[in-house]
């Protein structure tokens, strides 16, 4: 209602533009070194092209268009519509020119010794994106290079088009032509990977146009979208990347003309300004409600041009559907954050359970609860949906739906030497007994699902048993909706089978783990796909792979007479570096399950245990022979670099620090695709892992009460807190339950001191909780930092307050950052997020309880979270670490609130 209202003033605005054109105010370079002019900001290279995941669809010319980045990519590129591992430009020069308000980039191709340079220039309301040659483009490139700039298909399917006036629509879904062109015409991929399988054609599928032209106006059924593109010099062709990759992007590019240096390619480019455009204000609070007795404080986000109102109001939908006016009162101006405007509506004294929304001006929320009960659900579609489906090597049933069959039933090989892709490697020595492409016998049995792809990340499936393991000890959730059958290698959602959900799931995770260590010798790095053209599986797990040993001696694409064997090479890989650390997490996780399986499975108990002494004593011992100082310590070579990168925030580095890092183990240094369940997780596990043998020890002496265990942990423990108090006190917490009165007392002093960095993260930003700047957004480490100061709020109720960990949770659920719904899927009564980054983002769906990395931040001021267009990872993908995480945070947080 409100936005067609808006759309028609928008039609008014534009009719009387028109007559007017001189009123709209031209492009201008900011001191943040973008063009801007209200409601258009044209970025150039603010962000750069990662080498870790290449094209992530986040970097180059970008414009953000009424508030809404829906153009970016805008750079040289060698195929007509580039896939993520394609090839992407360095820019190692970028220069500023504030009095011809301009700016320079310089892209090079290091594998075909290619340069070029892009001027972006503004003039009037459009800018001028030129394309420069000092040498001509090399031979094979020749028709192949081209300048790109690319469309957000959801903000632009369904619109209209003109070329050269032939009036046309983009198009919903991708159907238009392609041609089939030979192997030995396709520019390098990503490290000589492939992103397809040409069947044995020899060819690869190459797009072509849905129009050429030299002028396109596109979208100007919608004055939000509207941009206008011409270029005399050179032909525009419009390209459906979606015809390659799911996750492809409309691309508008002109061909480089071969042979020619100096000013090659020129196009103007006009985004549209809806004049005296002003951002609706995104009015944030919790989606999941509220319990009566906790600070109610809806923050509201506004565009520096908005004029805050003075106060704002709550109404209650009232038993016969009438809205009545419940509270009325003053909004606190916070102040500005990046590019906009804040102010908090305090509205606690609303008490009474009912059904409410809120109304700031002409602006009114979706409706939201109070009651006593709103938490209890918080968890139940992560445990009973979510987590059930990333169980590999298990058919999954929901209903009438089968999730994914039985995923990997040929196993996994030895993975042979490899500068691998998803972050992964082989060195050349594999450190186990098998050759490589040998088969590790045992491997395909239980483990999850690392995230929106299907590999085995190490890391995170200990951490997932670690945090199950948590989930069952301190709040002892027995709660059973699902039916898991190891025998049968069957799930079935919503089928109660008599046993404890978590006690199934633990035992799940650590099947794989066990053979892992029993069949490896140690813990792998990863069991992941051994082919680029399988990785980026979509749909059944069960088809990503043949399920027929690989056997060389076949041609491809062929099985064998008795449909054992087959000549296609997609068996899985394990990972095989050893990685101390990982083996040192693994003994901590392999001593908390052991405890928990007793008595419900006392064979896998004992091979826990057994396993965990093992790992322990070896990487104790292989680890003082390595002798770093650092490791003894503590307990790897991880853990210290991580909590340095970690803290204050996330991937501060950015993309370019730290994507392209090499995995050290299975541990993801930085937001990672996967790392990332990781990330948020690893933000406190990693310190609990890279505080070491501590909380392995702390592990240990809870498994078998044994002194020695006991005495370790209590050297190590005290001078971890005076290191770093907020990085130790999750794992010195973690021993409350099992220690006497007098430690917990010790711990007072540094509960007071880790109060002190909760006051100061509550006041960093309109939401008082930690935000993240990485190239994977900071959700993790929002439920991270409420989960501890849940625990803390338990455990310290007189020292730390609930509303720390209450700021965590209605982040999560809709009080963020650029629109309000909650970033659980599913989760928050009136508008969750709707599409998610999980293995059935080609349906633009969701897998329900899956928690998004949520608030991407773009440079320099820009935070996102697409809801209408899921293949961004780093905002909309989820974690089995993340998820499990999420499951703790939970847990924790329910407990504190059910507290008085
Ligand atoms: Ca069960
Ligand atoms: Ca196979
Ligand atoms: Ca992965």
């Amino acid at each position: 209602m409100k936005k067609s209202f808006l759309m028609l003033c928008a039609a008014i605005i534009v009719a009387a533009c028109d007559k007017a054109p001189e009123q709209a105010p031209p492009l201008k370079l900011n001191d943040k070194e973008y063009f801007e002019t209200q409601g258009v900001n044209v970025l150039v290279f603010s962000n750069t092209f990662s080498g870790g995941f290449n094209d992530e669809k986040n970097s180059g010319i970008e414009i953000i268009h009424h508030g809404v980045r829906t153009v970016q990519g805008g750079a040289v590129r060698l195929s007509k519509t580039p896939e993520q591992w394609d090839l992407v430009p360095a820019s190692p020069r970028r220069t500023v020119d504030s009095i011809n308000n301009s700016i320079e980039v310089a892209m090079r191709y290091a594998d075909y010794d290619f340069d070029s340079r892009v001027v972006v220039t503004a003039k009037g309301k459009a800018v001028e994106i030129a394309v420069y040659l000092d040498k001509p483009v090399p031979e094979f490139l020749a028709g192949k290079a081209g300048f790109n700039l690319e469309f957000l298909p959801s903000q632009y399917w369904n619109k209209a088009y003109i070329m050269d006036g032939r009036p046309n629509r983009f198009p919903r879904y991708a159907v238009s032509q392609t041609q089939a062109v030979s192997n030995d015409e396709k520019p390098r991929q990503f490290k000589g990977f492939r992103t397809y399988d040409d069947r044995g054609t020899g060819e690869f599928v190459d797009p072509l146009p849905l129009e050429t032209g030299h002028s396109i106006l596109m979208a100007p059924d919608d004055p939000e979208r509207m941009i206008k593109i011409t270029s005399d010099d050179s032909m525009l062709e419009l390209y459906d990347g979606r015809m390659l990759a799911q996750n492809g992007w409309y691309v508008l590019r002109s061909v480089l003309p071969a042979g020619k240096t100096g000013k090659v390619v020129t196009w103007t480019v006009e985004p549209h300004a809806i004049p005296g455009w002003i951002r609706e204000p995104n009015i944030g609070f919790s989606q999941v409600g509220y319990v009566p007795s906790q600070p109610k404080v809806a923050v509201i986000e506004l565009d520096k041009k908005d004029k805050p109102l003075a106060t704002a109001s709550i109404y209650r939908i009232a038993d016969d559907g009438s809205e009545k006016l419940a509270y009325k009162g003053k909004t606190a101006v916070w102040g500005e954050y990046y590019k906009y405007n804040y102010v908090k509506f305090d509205f606690s004294e609303v008490k009474e359970p009912g059904v409410y929304f809120i109304q700031y001006g002409d602006f009114k929320t979706g409706n939201f609860i109070i009651d006593n009960s709103v938490y209890n659900w918080i968890t139940d579609a992560t445990s009973d949906v979510w987590i059930p489906i990333h169980m590999n090597h298990m058919t999954v049933n929901e209903g009438y739906r089968i999730w994914h069959g039985e995923p990997f039933k040929e196993g996994y090989l030895q993975a042979p030497q490899s500068d691998h892709f998803d972050l992964h490697s082989q060195g050349a020595n594999t450190n186990t007994k098998y050759k490589p492409y040998e088969l590790i016998p045992g491997l395909n049995v239980g483990g999850y699902f690392d995230a929106g792809d299907f590999d085995i990340e190490t890391g995170s499936n200990i951490s997932v048993v670690q945090s199950l393991v948590s989930a069952w000890e301190l709040f002892g959730n027995k709660r059973d909706e699902t039916f898991v059958s190891e025998e049968q290698r069957y799930v079935d959602l919503h089928r109660p089978d008599g046993k404890p959900d978590l006690l199934q799931y633990i035992e799940h995770g650590v099947l794989n783990l066990l053979a892992q260590a029993e069949n490896i010798g140690f813990m792998s790095q990863t069991l992941s796909n051994s082919v680029l053209d399988n990785y980026h599986h979509l749909g059944d797990a069960a088809a990503i792979t043949d399920g027929l040993h690989y056997d060389p001696s076949l041609p491809k694409y062929v099985k064998s007479a008795d449909g054992k064997r087959s000549g296609t090479p997609d068996d899985m890989w394990a990972f095989t570096n050893r990685n101390l650390n990982s083996d040192m997490n693994a003994a901590n996780m392999f001593a908390a399950a052991s405890r928990v399986l007793r008595g419900y499975n006392n064979e896998l108990a004992d091979r826990c245990l057994k396993q965990s002494k093992r790992l322990q004593e070896e990487a104790t011992k292989l680890m003082s022979q390595r002798g770093a100082g650092g490791m003894g310590r503590m307990g790897g070579q991880n853990g210290q670099g991580f909590q340095g990168g970690q803290r204050p925030q996330g991937a501060q580095g950015g993309q370019n620090a730290q994507r392209p890092q090499a995995p050290q183990g299975g541990q993801r240094p930085q937001g990672g695709q996967n790392g990332q369940g990781g990330q948020g997780f690893q933000n406190q596990n990693s310190n609990r892992a890279g505080n070491g043998n501590m909380a392995t020890n702390l592990q240990l002496y809870i498994a078998t009460g044994e002194k020695s265990y006991i005495d370790q942990f209590n050297e190590q423990i005290w001078p971890a807190l005076d290191r770093n108090v907020n990085n130790s006190i999750r794992t010195a917490m973690d021993a409350i339950p099992y220690m006497d009165a007098s430690y917990k007392e010790r711990l007072r002093p540094y509960a007071e001191k880790y109060k002190d960095y909760l006051e100061q993260v509550s006041n960093n930003n309109p939401y008082g909780v930690p935000i993240g700047e990485g190239n994977w957004a900071g959700s993790g480490a929002v439920v991270t930092y409420g989960t501890t100061a849940a625990f803390a709020a338990i455990y310290f109720p007189d020292i730390i307050d609930k509303k720390y960990a209450y700021n965590a949770a209605a982040f999560m659920f809709g009080c963020h950052p650029y629109h309000n719904y909650s970033l659980v899927a599913a989760v928050g009564a009136a508008r969750p997020k709707q599409v998610f980054y999980g293995n059935n983002r080609a349906d633009f769906s969701f897998i329900p309880g899956n928690v998004a990395p949520g608030l991407l931040f773009r440079r320099p001021d820009h935070f996102e979270n697409f809801d209408d267009w899921p293949f961004l990872w780093g905002q909309n993908e989820g974690t089995i670490a993340g998820n499990c995480s999420y499951l703790i945070f939970g847990e924790a947080f329910k407990n504190m609130v059910s507290k008085n």
